[in-house]
């Protein structure tokens, strides 16, 4: 297991990371991470203080001050649906039962901005294998926290809260979904979806729910918040594509937050699943060109 409170694990070398995730002989096949070579990680600074969380409001500076005193502990997670078992988790037993290791990626917002986070977490696969899906799951449906009492919008009911996102169950049982609970070796701020969060490398951001509560294995497409509101603009799938425009932009560049602040910021360009070519047998049958 490894000390995921050691921040002297943040300047190991590129290589040492690998062996981390177990994929020392395997780098080559890990185009995505091989990125991890080109540009240190985003500045704490950055990633714990330019954040979305619309529950707490809609601008990037909102989420840090207004989460401050988010209570996070004790914690419940209720996972089943279409499987053997449906359970709710006290999330200090269920970090328990599975093993959290370190990993590093990058996160490409749809409005055009990246960065490069090292977390700390545990497979979504390994979550699912819990409860054990039947034959009949296809589907994965996963809700946020909608709780007035933290959280301001919500409680203004400015936006239809919760949060809903979803996934096929093959991309959820895939090695590269990950849920976060902590971030350059600390427990997961409130503003960056503590006390559990998705990650998604090869997706927008706005697939990457926060301050989860809730997943359902399911026979068909659940419903989620962005493709109901909005779905001429934000797809189910939502991987990252430069060859597909938002409606309202390009999506061929990003900017990256660099190591030095919220000022240090570069333009690079956008690569299709955000550089994680391993999950492209996922969408074999579908047209890269035009699908979103
Ligand atoms: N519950 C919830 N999850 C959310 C959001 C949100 O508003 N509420 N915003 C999403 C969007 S649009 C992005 S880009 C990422 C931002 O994560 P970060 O603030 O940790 O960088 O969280 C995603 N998860
Ligand atoms: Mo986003």
């Amino acid at each position: 297991m490894v000390n995921c409170t050691s921040e002297s694990l943040f300047r190991m070398s590129r290589r040492a990371v690998l062996r981390l995730l177990g994929l020392g002989a395997a780098a080559a096949a890990f185009p995505g991470l091989a990125r991890a070579e080109e540009e240190a990680f985003t500045s704490e600074q950055a990633a714990f203080g330019y954040n979305n969380f619309y529950e707490f409001g809609f601008d990037k500076f909102s989420p840090a001050s207004r989460a401050a005193g988010f209570k996070t502990s004790p914690w419940t997670l209720r996972v089943g649906g279409l499987a053997r078992r449906t359970e709710d988790f006290a999330l200090e037993n269920l970090r328990a039962l599975l093993e959290e290791r370190e990993f590093v990626c990058d996160m490409r917002c749809v409005e055009g901005w990246s960065m490069r986070i090292p977390w700390a977490g545990f497979p979504l696969a390994a979550l699912l294998e819990l409860v054990q899906p039947l034959p009949e799951a296809r589907f994965v449906a996963l809700e946020s926290c909608a709780d007035p009492q933290w959280m301001p919008e919500v409680k203004r009911g400015s936006f239809p809260f919760p949060y809903l996102e979803g996934l096929r169950l093959d991309e959820a049982m895939h090695p590269l979904a990950f849920m976060a609970t902590g971030a350059y070796g600390k427990p997961l701020p409130p503003q960056n979806g503590a006390p559990l969060r998705l990650v998604l490398p090869w997706k927008y951001g706005f697939k990457w729910l926060k301050s989860i509560t809730k997943i359902t294995l399911c026979p068909e497409q659940p419903p989620t918040t962005w493709s109901r509101h909005i779905p001429e603009e934000y797809g189910f799938y939502a991987n990252v594509n430069p060859a597909v425009p938002h409606p309202r932009w390009p999506q061929d560049t990003e900017t990256f937050f660099g190591p030095g602040g919220l000022n240090d910021r570069k333009t690079r360009p956008t690569r299709l699943f955000n550089g994680y070519d391993q999950v492209a047998p996922l969408y074999a049958d579908m047209d890269l060109k035009t699908h979103y």
